[in-house]
């Protein structure tokens, strides 16, 4: 369906579909629509983005997929991987098999299948079993891999702002970055955000989790906390209403972990998945890029990701570029 990114409605104006749940956008991409906030991301933000590329300056974002193999990311452990002369033993050509491996054990999307709300299903008013059906793909990231991901990019380089206000992130804490701080950092940099865009927040903490001592580390994993965007009303409004097509960030949840089950903030994965259809982006390695721009005073580019097609997957890698 022809979406007009001019003329979308605010928070405050959802839902647009009877009867779906408050401050839900179900429906308003079609009823069987399974690519959520993605829709924005329209054929106009690809030549917009493709505007944006003026060095051929390319960031790869992902992160490399046994980067967690210390036990940090707790429940899904690093792949293992055997290779094997597959030319019976003449030593000619090799192939691997990659084990154990879990999409979403480095840098990743969060797919629309990730999150559901246990009570009222998945996006779009899926029910459980919709998805959970033996060889359902619905809500499968087949959806966004086939459609390809291209959009204006814009990074919000949190991290260094408040280094540089001379309030650095404890990243040793479960520190939550409000509306406010994203607003000031985005004014510091002189950069828009606009409709269809696809936000990138830089916290730091990935680079820097990297580099502690194994001890660290493994104490880290037995209490996890890591600093993120402050969940709650305000941050959710915010988000909608910049009607981006999707958020991503180099630390662990996109929201500070973890979540604060309380009256006005909660787990906003819930609201941004199931209710807007947003996939988020996590642990994405953001350094390089934030370098360049910080240099370049540049902080918007041409992105791409193009996950893995997995019929019915949950997640994937973003094997994203940003190009500058
Ligand atoms: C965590 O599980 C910490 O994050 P997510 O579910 O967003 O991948």
């Amino acid at each position: 369906m022809p979406i007009d990114l001019r003329n979308l409605p605010s928070f405050d104006q959802l839902p647009v579909k009877p009867g779906a749940p408050a401050g839900s956008a179900w429906g308003l991409f079609g009823d069987d629509d399974e690519y959520g906030t993605w829709n924005l991301a329209t054929p106009e933000k690809a030549i917009e983005a493709a505007r944006l590329v003026r060095r051929g300056a390319t960031f790869p974002l992902n992160t490399p997929i046994d980067a967690m193999d210390r036990g940090l990311f707790w429940f899904r452990g690093a792949p293992r991987r055997t290779m094997f002369d597959c030319s019976g033993g003449m030593r000619v050509s090799y192939d691997e098999y990659i084990d154990n491996f879990c999409p979403q054990s480095s840098a990743q999307w969060d797919g629309h299948r990730h999150i559901a709300h246990p009570a009222i299903g998945f996006y779009n008013g899926v029910p459980h079993d919709r998805v959970l059906a033996e060889g359902s793909t619905t809500l499968g990231m087949q959806n966004l891999a086939r459609r390809g991901m291209v959009t204006r990019g814009v990074l919000l380089d949190v991290g260094r702002y408040l280094d540089r206000r001379g309030t650095p992130i404890d990243y040793h804490s479960s520190q939550a970055i409000d509306v406010a701080t994203l607003e000031a950092c985005r004014d510091a940099q002189g950069v828009e955000i606009r409709p269809g865009d696809m936000l990138i927040v830089r916290t730091g903490w990935l680079s820097w989790v990297l580099g502690q001592s194994r001890a660290v580390q493994t104490e880290l994993a037995e209490h996890l906390v890591v600093p993120g965007l402050l969940a709650g009303d305000e941050m959710v409004a915010w988000l909608w209403n910049q009607h981006v097509a999707a958020v991503a960030g180099d630390h662990i949840a996109v929201e500070s972990w973890p979540p604060v089950l309380e009256p006005g903030r909660g787990f906003m994965h819930v609201q941004l998945v199931v209710m807007f259809g947003m996939t988020l982006g996590e642990m994405w390695t953001l350094d390089p890029l934030a370098e360049d721009c910080a240099g370049d005073g540049v902080y918007e580019f041409m992105f791409t990701s193009a996950p893995l097609d997995v019929p019915g997957g949950v997640g994937s890698p973003p094997n994203a570029l940003a190009i500058k």
